[in-house]
């Protein structure tokens, strides 16, 4: 071993390191001083672990390095100086040896000089906080070393009294990306070092508290809060507005309100010893297992939750205060009542807002070692002892940290990390240390850790067997009674990787009915795209890396830049927490509160009563307090004159009567719609008889290619590329898990050649007054085929098709989609439709669409996934009028799902990014009678039943019809 090695060897240690202070609570506000040393650092990067440490000497002149800003991701700045960001999924981009990492170890150095301020104190202590630093750091004040340590998420601090001068304090901080601590922080997200969170000079008074745990309590059936605040050194606990006032230690119960997710009442306080006055928000709260369910404040949870990971487009995951409240409020608009923080204890200011704005949080240590999957667990760190001091800090890193906070109401130990004897300890430590929350760990099918079964990804069958009590026995006959006797949460499932996530419905249903069922958490709230000058958002892959898992990093709710996507809007719905549903047609409606705690009074209920898509009545319903869980049936206003060829129904809506600390007075949180009549088609206009010229036949304002019988026009608009079309472009669900054998359909539609499909014509068939054209469509060396047949009728105004659909021979996959394809002038780049929207909508998705009258220019109907694949389609469409703001083209007579877009389904289809996909000369626009669900394959289960489309006799109708605009929309 050479001196460098010795030098260098706290690296690979598997302890967690040295020179650090203990672990405390996250220093609230408080009145001592503290200065910021975030802001701009100098910085050199070098390739290897053991560069020279010169830098860290006094006097060292580091003018001619870099500069960056701190806290932040080395790189992510410097335009691509400091080395790349790479990602993977589960595999270590590096050999799994542990605890050894590659010698090829980036390595950024750090200096940073400052001086303290001039109202700095005299006297008392200092301590230097280092908040989030990936993956391992040293750490040197003016010349002096004071220790290292890893543990990228979790805060460190060092003592650094009598080591401060006025002015010319310089810090230095080696950070390594790779260290013994990144096997333990495998989590599926981007590997980005750096010191990526605050960095924070503390003063401590003498008599500062040193730590204080917070311990408030509710008893539900009393109505009374129990505090006790425990402080070191002690102090006196002042709650104002309860009239507490009481010595740290000792116990105060009064009558308070609780605080929960949904009315997080907290009280202001303060804990005052000899040296400190320090800010507490104390709510009242208590979580426990009981009865076989988890409770809070003595009534069982539904968590409508998500996975948060921390995630910035251009920062990484440094996170400033405005994008974390943007988090929660997006949440809290969304009907979101519960995150987990995987797989990491997020910024502190984080939680900070979950106790203000009431969100129940799953707290997950900073722990992931699912690469050892890859080598069948063998080494797995949590199975072997000598790492078990590592994952003792870690859990006492995160616990120490954020005991204080009334939105943490369960600890969890991490994720995907096998299981062994490690996660045992953790959990034996935590239990002792705060017995007053719930432990979770979805890992250990045993749940001998746990306080309650986690799963992630069981698919519908599954989650409604453990519903029901009758999931299958799994091990040992004392494992399996345990999980029994447990309630149920997923901690992940509705993998919203792209298009998507279908079945969300399917599985709030579940949730709804079966009280162990208590809910659970979306895999995940935002797309992992790093802001890129070539891609849009870059994924996998695009920095160059060897070994990455592609877009695979890109599956939450929100694109990059936090715009909700389509699956968001349809989980606002799926999870509102009141339902209404009825009788349109009795005008009736039942209205269902599925609040935990709050009755009906904070809503308004505004009533529309609407005649094809048009509001011609509308006002407020009286409805009365309901509390949580109750349910009223009242009647609706007296509709206006019936009206039976009209389309008519009910849109309700629940809105906030007054503005919330999250929202304003009139947002929705709730709507429902309840049909009354079902309208009535256009019928099919006949008359006109073929006549042939040239190589066309015209019918009526139709014109067809006499060869391929193809409509080539319609009232003078010219048509390109009509046929059936029965592909698109493959959604990441499409796609299924690359590492489950079988799971890509789309791998099996390319197989069959569903993406080629030939159309043979068999017949071009002039009647007396219709154009039959018979075809026969199919792919390359495959005798499966559909025999479809194009009925067209037209009395020179509108043109009418019938496409009728047979399919031949034994099909064993569903079709992606069935309907027609058409090209349009490019011009012809709006559209207004009454259907579905505003967003798109499949047969398992767009919980969130309604059914209105809508528009939207061609490029604002695209879904802007980060990796391009089917996406806008509206469904439920009556008819679509798209327009070049001179002659519209009027499409109706039939119910259908319509997406129109400046590219094809090739263009779609060959895209790997946003960039990719330019506008070009034509609009296609598809005209589908059914599409193949959408399903979460990607992770989870695929499409279900009712939503396969599977090959079968199909009849599909729709009429065309050209006009000025100055005509009205519906002709004769
Ligand atoms: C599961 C992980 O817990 C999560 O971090 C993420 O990778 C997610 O899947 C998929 O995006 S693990 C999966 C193999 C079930």
């Amino acid at each position: 071993m050479t001196d460098t090695d010795t030098d260098i060897a706290y690296v690979v240690d598997v302890s967690p390191g040295s020179g650090t202070l203990p672990p405390r609570a996250w220093p609230p506000a408080s009145d001592a001083t503290r200065l910021s040393l975030n802001g701009s650092w100098r910085f050199r990067l070098s390739p290897y672990a053991d560069a020279d440490t010169a830098f860290t000497a006094e006097g060292y002149d580091a003018s001619a390095w870099d500069t960056l800003r701190v806290p932040g991701h080395w790189v992510l700045q410097g335009q691509g100086r400091h080395g790349s960001p790479a990602y993977t999924n589960t595999p270590y981009p590096f050999p799994v040896d542990p605890p050894f990492v590659p010698t090829e170890n980036p390595t950024g150095d750090h200096l940073h000089t400052f001086d303290l301020p001039a109202h700095w104190p005299a006297g008392g202590e200092a301590v230097l906080r280092f908040d989030g630093v990936e993956s391992c750091a040293r750490v040197w004040l003016n010349g002096a070393e004071l220790g290292e340590f890893k543990g990228s998420r979790l805060p460190h601090e060092f003592a650094v009294t009598g080591q401060l001068r006025p002015r010319g304090n310089v810090l230095a901080v080696r950070v390594h990306q790779w260290s013994s601590g990144s096997y333990l922080e495998d989590q599926d997200q981007w590997w980005l070092p750096g010191i990526f969170r605050d960095v924070t000079l503390l003063h401590r008074p003498e008599g500062a508290v040193r730590d204080h745990f917070v311990h408030a309590s509710y008893d539900h059936v009393r109505g009374t809060g129990t505090l006790r605040v425990d402080s070191e050194p002690a102090g006196r606990v002042l709650v104002p507005e309860l009239g507490i006032d009481v010595a740290s230690g000792e116990t105060a119960t009064v009558p308070v309100e609780p605080w929960s997710a949904e009315q997080p009442r907290l009280y202001e306080g303060e804990l005052v010893t000899d040296g400190e006055r320090v800010r507490l928000r104390v709510g009242f709260r208590t979580v426990r297992v009981e009865d076989g369910l988890i409770k809070a404040n003595g009534r069982p949870l539904l968590f409508r939750g998500v996975n948060r990971h921390e995630f910035h487009p251009e920062t990484g995951r440094t996170l400033d205060l405005a994008t974390m409240r943007e988090d929660v409020l997006l949440m809290k608009r969304h009907n979101i009542n519960a995150v987990r923080t995987s797989h990491y204890p997020p910024h502190p200011a984080f939680l900070d807002l979950c106790d203000e704005l009431g969100l129940w949080v799953v707290d997950e240590c900073d722990l992931e070692t699912h690469g050892f999957h890859a080598v069948g667990w063998r080494g797995n760190p949590v199975a072997d002892p000598r790492w078990t001091p590592a994952l003792l800090d870690r859990a006492a890193r995160m616990v120490e940290r954020d005991k204080n906070h009334p939105s943490v109401v369960v600890w969890s130990l991490g994720n995907e990390c096998g299981t062994g004897e490690g996660l045992s300890a953790m959990a034996a430590w935590i239990r002792e240390r705060d017995p007053s929350r719930p432990l979770h760990y979805e890992g250990d099918r045993s749940c001998k850790d746990t306080d309650f079964y986690s799963r992630m990804y069981a698919d519908h069958a599954e989650v409604e067997a453990i519903g029901r009590g009758e999931e299958a026995a799994l091990d040992d006959p004392e494992s399996d009674a345990r999980r029994r006797a447990m309630p149920f949460v997923q901690c992940e499932y509705a993998h919203a990787m792209g298009n998507g996530p279908g079945g969300l419905a399917e599985y709030q249903e579940l949730f709804e009915k079966y009280p162990r069922l208590q809910g659970g958490f979306v895999w995940e709230w935002i797309d992992h795209g790093l802001a890129h000058p070539e891609f849009g958002y870059a994924y996998g892959g695009d920095f160059g890396e060897e070994l990455h898992d592609g877009n695979f990093v890109c599956d939450g709710l929100l694109f990059p830049d936090r715009t909700p996507s389509p699956g968001l809007t349809a989980f606002k719905s799926v999870v509102q927490p009141v339902r209404m549903d009825g009788d349109g047609r009795e005008g009736v409606v039942r209205i269902r509160n599925l609040y935990d705690v709050s009755d009906l009074s904070h809503l308004e209920f505004a009533w529309a009563y609407e005649k094809d898509g048009a509001t011609v009545r509308e006002g407020v319903l009286d409805v009365p307090a309901v509390g949580p869980g109750g349910s009223v049936e009242l009647a609706l206003p007296e509709p206006p004159r019936r009206d039976p060829d009209a389309e008519t129904q009910w849109t309700l809506r629940a809105r906030l009567a007054k503005d919330t600390a999250w929202a304003e007075r009139g947002h929705v949180v709730a709507w429902a719609q309840l049909p009354v009549e079902g309208g009535m088609q256009p019928p099919a206009p006949g008359g006109s008889a073929p006549v042939r010229a040239g190589g066309r036949i015209a019918l009526g304002c139709g014109e067809f290619d006499a060869r391929t019988g193809a409509l080539l026009a319609v009232g003078g608009l010219p048509v390109t590329g009509f046929g059936c079309d029965v592909w698109r472009a493959p959604t990441d669900n499409d796609n299924g898990m690359p590492w489950v054998a079988g799971s890509s359909l789309a791998a099996k539609w390319r197989a069959l050649g569903l993406d080629r499909m030939q159309h043979r014509v068999e017949a071009v068939e002039p009647r007396a007054d219709s154009l039959v054209v018979r075809t026969r469509v199919a792919p390359a060396a495959s005798d499966l085929a559909l025999r479809v047949t194009y009925h067209w009728i037209s009395n020179g105004i509108r043109l009418a098709l019938r496409m009728d659909v047979e399919p031949e021979g034994a099909w064993q996959v569903p079709l992606p989609r069935l309907g027609v394809r058409l090209g349009l002038p490019a011009a012809y780049d709006r559209v207004t439709w009454f259907g579905a929207g505003p967003g798109e909508s499949y047969p398992d998705t767009g919980a969130g669409a309604m059914l209105g009258i809508w528009s939207a220019t061609v490029p604002e109907l695209q879904t802007p996934y980060v990796r391009p694949q089917e996406n806008g389609a509206r469904s439920g469409t009556r008819w679509a009028e798209l327009t070049d703001g001179v002659r519209p083209l009027l499409v109706d007579g039939g119910t259908f799902a319509f997406t129109a877009r400046p590219w094809s389904t090739r263009e779609l289809d060959a895209a790997a990014h946003r960039t990719d996909l330019v506008a070009g000369d034509t609009v296609w626009l598809h005209l589908d009678a059914r599409q193949h669900g959408i399903g979460s394959a990607s992770c989870g289960p695929g499409v279900l039943p009712d939503h396969r489309l599977r090959p079968g006799q199909e009849q599909f109708r729709v009429q065309f019809s050209v006009r000025d605009s100055a005509a009205p929309r519906r002709p004769a």
